[in-house]
Formats: C-alpha cells, sequence, structure tokens
C-alpha cells in the first residue's frame, strides 16, 4: 500500500467512522434489543450489528477485494493476513453503551499483508477520534500526539486493567498482581479496550492489561500506538497476532518489559 492509498482509504474509513458514530446517536435511546452471547455479561444490541453491518457493506461495495474481521459475524473467516485486512469492532464498550451511555468507542484497524497501515480509535459521545497511519504519526482529533515518556517508571505509572485479574484467573497467580498494583501509581477500569489502548497511545495511562482480547478489540489501538513507541504483545512479551484471540499487554515502552516480567514471575 503506497501513500497515496492510505491516504485515500484512511479520508474514506473517516468519513464513515464519523457516519456510524452520528448513526449510534441518533438512535441510541431508541429499544437496543439487548441479547446475551457467551455468558449473561457478554452483551450485543441492535447498535452493535448494525454498525458493523453499514461498514462492511460500505466496504465490499468500495474495495471488494479487500478483507474484513468483525466481531459481529459480517466479515470473513481468514486464515493468514496476505491483502488489506480491515480489523472492525463496531461499539467497543458494550455494556458502557448499555448501562452508562457513554465510554464506548468505534474502533477499526487496516492492514496490508500484516503491517498496520491505519488506525481508529472513535469515542463516540465524546465526538474524539484518535487516528494514525503508518510513519505519519498518531493523532486526536487535530492534535499530534507525542512520543511516549521514555524515562517513565513503573512506580510512577497509572495502569488500566480490570478487577479479574486480582481474582482466580487463567492467565497468572493474582497475589502477584496483587503486588503489581502495589507496585504501580494507579489502576483504571473504564471498561472500553480501545480507548484504553487510545489513552496509552496520548499518554494519559501508562499501559493497558487485559486477560484475553479479540484482534477487533485492539487492531485500531495498537496501530495507534506503534506511531508513538508504545509496544504491543501477549502476556509472554511475544508480538500481536492480528488473527487470535490471547491476553494483551499495551504499555510505554520504558515500563513493557517491567511488566513481562511481572507476569511472568505468576504466570500459568
Ligand atoms: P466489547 O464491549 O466489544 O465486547 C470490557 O472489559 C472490554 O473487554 C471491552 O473492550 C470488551 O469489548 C472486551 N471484551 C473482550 N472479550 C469480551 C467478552 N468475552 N465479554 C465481554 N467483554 C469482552
Ligand atoms: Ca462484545
Ligand atoms: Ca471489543
Ligand atoms: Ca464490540
Amino acid at each position: 500500500m503506497n501513500q497515496e492509498q492510505r491516504q485515500e482509504i484512511y479520508e474514506t474509513a473517516r468519513n464513515w467512522i464519523y457516519e456510524a458514530g452520528a448513526q449510534i446517536r441518533e438512535h441510541m435511546n431508541e429499544p437496543l434489543g439487548i441479547e446475551a452471547k457467551s455468558n449473561p455479561n457478554d452483551l450485543v444490541t441492535i447498535l452493535d450489528k448494525q454498525t458493523e453491518k453499514f461498514l462492511v457493506d460500505r466496504i465490499h461495495q468500495t474495495y471488494p477485494e479487500h478483507h474484513i474481521i468483525g466481531e459481529e459475524g459480517f466479515g470473513d473467516t481468514l486464515s493468514n493476513v496476505d491483502g488489506t485486512i480491515w480489523i472492525i469492532d463496531p461499539i467497543d464498550g458494550t455494556m458502557n453503551f448499555i448501562h452508562q451511555k457513554r465510554t464506548f468507542a468505534i474502533s477499526i484497524g487496516i492492514l496490508h499483508n500484516g503491517v498496520g497501515e491505519i488506525g481508529f480509535v472513535y469515542d463516540v459521545m465524546d465526538d474524539i477520534l484518535y487516528h494514525a497511519k503508518r510513519g505519519e504519526g498518531a493523532f486526536k482529533n487535530d492534535i499530534k500526539l507525542a512520543s511516549l515518556d521514555k524515562e517513565k517508571k513503573l512506580e510512577e505509572a497509572i495502569v488500566g486493567m480490570n478487577h479479574f485479574w486480582l481474582c482466580n484467573n487463567k492467565v497468572v497467580d493474582y497475589t502477584v498482581m496483587q503486588k503489581f498494583v502495589r507496585t504501580i501509581r494507579g489502576a483504571r477500569t473504564i471498561g472500553s479496550a480501545a480507548l484504553e489502548l487510545a489513552h496509552v497511545a496520548e499518554g494519559i495511562q501508562d499501559a493497558y492489561l487485559a486477560l484475553s482480547l479479540a484482534p477487533w478489540d485492539v487492531a485500531g489501538g495498537i496501530i495507534l500506538n506503534k506511531e508513538v513507541g508504545g509496544i504491543a504483545g501477549d502476556a509472554d512479551g511475544n508480538p500481536w497476532n492480528p488473527l487470535e484471540r490471547s491476553p494483551a499487554v499495551v504499555a510505554n515502552p520504558a515500563i513493557y518489559r517491567s511488566i513481562i516480567e511481572f507476569l511472568k514471575e505468576g504466570r500459568k
């Protein structure tokens, strides 16, 4: 993908995201048709599905040769990362969307032959678009984001992580994670992985840890982070795999290794 193609796809995707966000805001106070998926707290609404369908239909019309991975099933099942792939989460933070009516995002990451080219995380209610193109930096609306602070220490870090890290879990001994939260400056949970990653890229939070995330939760946010020096991988420090669900660690480069060392101590 050359710069001209990247720019054209970026502008097209940005327009669709704004349009999709406006539709969500317009219809979010109508009945949401809430359903549970894998468990009673894993929720989906008609607006999750309609938003994904809106985006997928437009991609199919405009770029019939591109592939799509989406949470709600309108995309393709892919076994490799060849070609151009749009990785879409139509509403990231559905529980926030349903209960709190805020703090949710549309997330899109566009890869070409496995390389992240374009990333978006759109905070729908605050109308904040985080966006990035490979090699051209990451932005919050019109403001260019600075490279992440290379002097950051774990003791001064704000880390996004949900409370299951401190309960018995399959990834890591929770007593090690209790030690971790006592080591860092503060822990936060906002309930949208995509927004948490955007906040790491913005430098208002220094890391985000998740026990299990799908490609659509993180694709857009990882591409943003790449542009400011943020590092993304699984719980063992392996690079992100855009075709697999896995634990996720995204962090300021100065503290990434120490987080992986902490996890190693309690890794199951
Ligand atoms: P979602 O809202 O798109 O489902 C909530 O802690 C964060 O984890 C959200 O970003 C949510 O994305 C994501 N998540 C990933 N897998 C999940 C699951 N099985 N159930 C609920 N949230 C999940
Ligand atoms: Ca979901
Ligand atoms: Ca998600
Ligand atoms: Ca979602």
